[in-house]
């Protein structure tokens, strides 16, 4: 053999080695399956699972995410809106916000995704639900209330800003007069799957942008001086303490089988943390979201061989993989 010859055999198989040796390296780093009977076999002998689930789960019923390209309200991101400082600068606004999840939560109905989860909960006394949605969707799919732990509160609680005054439960729509909503297409949070309309609207100097004077927002009956504001968490403020000792109580009682990481970019903590403490406790993972590992997972990107990932919508996917748990579901129309 020539020289030459040689030299370019051997330079193609340090290639090949080298394509073989990154291939393996990334299966070894990242090798969730799909395969659903092989998460069914997974799931028939788990004892104790959890779930953690967030905006996603509640996409199939209508109502926006939060991150990427959706989650914008008039010229805001939903996230810039959930701080108490948005609050403190422009209480009207907030509850303008607030005011209009209330309407397209109470407008929804719970989906399959809701109904499967309840019907876990049901089958499975030890399988505890974490969401971070606040949209009351698993609440009307009747999920055990002592299974289920409101990590960010609910939308139909309303807190006074000042004093510990809360109310639970509150449907009224609109909570307040000035709070109704007068366009749908002006109030619509722009659906993630278009960004060219999600940007347009984010920069429309023409969205509306009139707000509510403070002293004509309701203010809390107990102490008169507060204003009253949604019940749920926002950023820099602690969740709600008996529920982190509920879900630690939990976790601290035995090893965990399985945690099921449901339409959530587990980026918020403490929430996102649960995924790590669950693997610490021995749980495999089985992630359910419209996007794949080239999506943002947060804390659930670093998935393992004998990890799960189903790619698609919740509502479809939880049916179907809990199918031998579950049974086939039946939702009252
Ligand atoms: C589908 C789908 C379909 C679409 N099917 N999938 C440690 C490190 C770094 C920072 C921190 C840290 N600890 C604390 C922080 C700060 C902060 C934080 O996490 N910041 C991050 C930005 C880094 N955390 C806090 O401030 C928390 N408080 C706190 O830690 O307090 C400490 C304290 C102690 C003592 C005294 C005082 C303070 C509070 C966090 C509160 C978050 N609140 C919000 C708003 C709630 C009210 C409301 O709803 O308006 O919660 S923010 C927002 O994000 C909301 C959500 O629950 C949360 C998570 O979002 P989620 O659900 O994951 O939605 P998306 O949009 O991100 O993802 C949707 C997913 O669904 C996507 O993956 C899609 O692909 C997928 N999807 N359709 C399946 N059909």
């Amino acid at each position: 053999m020539l020289l030459a010859q040689k030299h370019i055999l051997n330079f193609n198989i340090r290639i090949s080695h080298r394509r073989l040796s990154t291939t393996a390296h990334m299966a070894n780093r990242r090798a969730p399956s799909s395969d659903v009977s092989k998460f069914h076999e997974v799931l028939t002998s788990s004892k104790r699972i959890m779930a953690l689930c967030g905006a996603g789960l509640s996409a199939a019923s209508g109502l926006g995410t939060f991150r990427g390209a959706g989650g914008m309200w008039r010229n805001h991101r939903a996230t810039s809106l959930a701080t108490p400082e948005a609050f403190e600068k422009d209480p009207g606004l907030v509850w303008l916000f607030y005011s209009y999840r209330r309407h397209k939560a109470l407008q929804a109905k719970p989906n399959a995704g809701h109904y499967a989860l309840t019907e876990l909960s049901k089958k499975l006394p030890d399988f505890i639900t974490l969401t971070q949605n606040v949209d009351g969707l698993s609440q009307r799919a009747e999920h055990p209330r002592e299974q289920l732990k409101l990590l960010h509160g609910s939308v139909f609680d309303i807190k006074c800003f000042s004093c510990d005054r809360i109310e639970l439960n509150n449907y009224d729509d609109p909570f307040h007069p000035l709070l109704a909503i007068e366009s749908e297409e002006d109030d619509r949070l722009v659906p993630a799957e278009n960004t060219v309309r999600a940007t347009a609207a984010y920069m429309d100097p023409n969205v509306n942008t009139t707000t509510i004077n403070p002293d004509d927002l309701p203010h809390c009956p107990k102490c008169k001086t507060g204003l009253l504001r949604p019940g749920v968490v926002w950023f820099g403020e602690a969740l709600p303490e008996d529920t982190l000792g509920e879900i630690d109580e939990w976790i601290k009682q035995d090893k965990i089988d399985l945690i099921l990481v449901i339409g959530t970019t587990a980026t918020v903590w403490p929430a996102a943390g649960y995924v790590e403490e669950a693997k610490r406790k021995g749980a495999r993972v089985a992630v359910i979201n419209m996007d794949g590992l080239d999506g943002e997972l947060g804390a659930a990107s670093n998935l393992r061989n004998g990890d799960f990932l189903f790619q698609g919508d919740a509502a479809k996917i939880l049916p179907e993989i809990l199918k031998p748990v579950i049974g086939e579901l039946k939702i009252a129309s």
